[in-house]
């Protein structure tokens, strides 16, 4: 076997030996992470097709890939958590039994690499020398899934480095196979430490740190450990006095956190800065102050290129425009990218490479990414790299949520908070394989990423308050409020400085709100709107609770979390019953 690379760890060795002999493939490459690596891999996928140049004066080492049509999503219902006991993995997860998942799996890897590369990825999650950094090793033979994983970890020898010292990483198998949708498998063993994947190139499916490592065997981790692993961006808002403050916010995908992890502050607001730490993903860990801390796992982003636009989001904007690989966008005449929402070209080929007068639908794919390291972002915070993170004022919750859910409303105390976290709901999104718009119960943004059963997810995070009495202040908030004619009531994007600076004054004790059933919300007074083109009536639709709908909304909720049975912790039960108690006697704002 022609091989570049081994390890000194022997059950590392061992479990590649055994994979390339189940997996047949004729070269096995161990990845270094240095850049010549990465201009090599780039060169190889120029050369097979995998990759095709972009406009190179305007967008220097920028490359666009197109996927397959029928693997341009994360893909659900073929997601599977395989615990030994069923209810382990829970009512919010697929379940196979562990030993009927591994035979249909090695039937499927049985000499899928034949004639092909087989590459060992070994990665870490987490700054390299953090002690809440977790290890991992990729096997792939999808040269796009090495480069993409390039960007997105910290790959290569200071990884295997630690891997060795360690000897505790986990194992993920990955095959592009066939990219037939009938044998298609995303498997998570998480006691085991293992995801096998197989008949999908597409990011969640095939870049295993990420949601299958960073939250679904994490979050089995992290519950057993005493930590969280979520699906959350992390910010640092710093004011024009200096005073910084980290918050960590969970919305579900393709529902902003990329966007407000590195906005723009409006031209309203001057002086204020905004770092960014992470973009989809924290691990939160306790300190021995009781300090909850996070850290982001990854080093870049796979963020939706839609929507993106140098009014929207500049620095997204600007940071794709070098050194980024784009997957499934359109092109124009001048081989640019395009995609909806661009506001200069016109897209000549579609995401599919065809001329766009034959295509019918959008010209880029509304799931269309691009992938950069985190330090292309102008509002990269350096502490990313710091090995204890950086400690969390507040969590916010958030959905797509074109009635109901307020702009922004504050929990009344860390129970009532995770009570908030469990009933979020949200539009469904063009991230995910199945139906668009569909209002769907998205638990703390985590239905498709929590590795273990929701009702025992609940019982970790109400447990927190037992080892910390300084757990940041929880929050919701709503960008995407709609009128009857589907304007957005809020304008979003920078503009939500102003809720989060809200955020921050609560935190802090310095700003009014006002006491309803489902939370504190801002009067108009306590958001400062200087600037603003916005109505009174507007505004106002946007900060009432609509007493009868909320009423409904929190039976709802109630009969979700009563889906998941006995397990449910009685403690979340009686939240929702002082909250619907105490809709029942009141009148929208300004009651109890
Ligand atoms: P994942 O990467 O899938 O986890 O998504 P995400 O949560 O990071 O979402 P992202 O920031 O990429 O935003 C998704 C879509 O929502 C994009 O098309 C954005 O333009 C749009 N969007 C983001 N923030 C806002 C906002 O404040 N208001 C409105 N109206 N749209 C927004
Ligand atoms: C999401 O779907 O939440 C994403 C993109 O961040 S993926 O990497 O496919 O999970
Ligand atoms: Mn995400």
């Amino acid at each position: 076997m022609d091989t570049v690379g081994t390890t000194s760890l022997s059950e590392l060795r061992d479990w590649v030996d055994n994979i390339s002999q189940i997996t047949d493939p004729d070269k096995i490459y161990w990845c270094n992470g240095s850049e010549d690596e990465y201009a090599e891999l780039i060169r190889q996928m120029l050369a097979d097709g995998t990759l095709s140049e972009l406009n190179q004066e305007t967008y220097p080492n920028c490359y666009l890939h197109r996927s397959d049509p029928s693997d341009v999503a994360r893909v659900e219902h073929l997601t599977f958590v395989c615990t030994t006991v069923q209810d382990d993995a829970g009512p919010n997860n697929n379940w196979m039994a562990p030993d009927e998942a591994h035979s249909k799996m090695d039937a499927l890897f049985e000499g899928c690499m034949r004639g092909r590369t087989m590459y060992v990825i070994p990665y870490c999650m987490g700054p390299i020398e953090s002690p809440y950094a977790r290890l991992g090793v990729e096997i792939t033979d999808s040269l796009y899934v090495v480069a993409n994983m390039k960007l997105m970890t910290r790959m290569g020898d200071a990884a295997l480095r630690r891997i060795e010292t360690e000897g505790r990483f986990v194992k993920g198998l990955h095959s592009t196979g066939e990219l037939d949708p009938e044998r298609r498998f995303i498997m998570h063993f998480p006691e085991e430490l293992s995801i096998q994947s197989y008949g999908s190139g597409y990011g969640g499916n095939a870049l295993l740190g990420k949601k299958c490592h960073a939250l679904r065997i994490a979050s089995h981790q992290a519950r057993d450990e005493g930590w969280l692993a979520e699906h959350m961006l992390i910010v640092g808002i710093e004011s024009p006095e200096g005073e910084t403050h980290y918050i960590a916010c969970a919305f579900p995908s393709a529902c902003g956190k990329t966007n407000l992890a590195m906005l723009v502050p409006p031209d309203s607001m001057p002086g204020w800065k905004i770092w960014t730490l992470g973009d989809d993903i924290a691990w939160l860990h306790l300190d021995s102050e009781g300090q909850l801390r996070a850290i982001n796992p990854e080093s870049g982003y796979f963020g939706v290129v839609p929507g993106t636009n140098e009014n929207t989001n500049k620095n997204a904007y600007d940071m794709v425009t070098h050194d980024a690989i784009f997957t499934n966008v359109a092109t124009t005449d001048d081989n640019e990218p395009w995609w909806e929402g661009k506001t200069s070209g016109t897209p000549a080929l579609d995401w599919q490479g065809r001329p766009v007068e034959a295509a019918n639908g959008k010209a880029a794919h509304p799931n269309s990414r691009f992938t950069v390291a985190a330090t292309n972002n102008p509002s990269y915070s350096p502490l990313t790299e710091h090995p204890e993170g950086v400690p969390i004022s507040a969590i916010v919750f958030g959905g797509r949520r074109k009635e109901l859910a307020p702009l922004v409303y504050q929990a009344k105390s860390w129970a009532h908070g995770v009570l908030v976290g469990a009933g979020v709901a949200s539009e469904t999104t063009a991230a995910s394989v199945g139906d668009v718009g569909v209002v769907r119960r998205d638990p703390m943004a985590m239905k498709p990423f929590c590795g273990y059963n929701f009702a025992d997810y609940w019982s970790h995070w109400l447990s927190f308050p037992e080892r910390s009495e300084a757990l940041p202040d929880i929050f919701h908030v709503n960008w995407f409020r709609q009128d009857a004619e589907g304007r957005f009531l809020w304008p979003g994007f920078g503009e939500n400085l102003r809720v989060l600076k809200w955020i921050i004054d609560r935190c802090e004790r310095r700003a009014d709100g006002s006491e309803t059933a489902i939370g504190f919300l801002p009067m108009a007074e306590d958001i400062d709107l200087s600037g603003l083109d916005i109505s009174q009536a507007d505004f106002d639709a946007l900060t009432t609770v609509d007493v009868d709908a909320w009423t409904n909304e929190m039976s709802a909720i109630g009969e979700y979390i009563d889906s998941y049975g006995d397990r449910v912790p009685p403690a979340l039960k009686r939240e929702l019953s002082t909250v619907l108690a105490s809709l029942s006697t009141s009148n929208g704002k300004n009651a109890a």
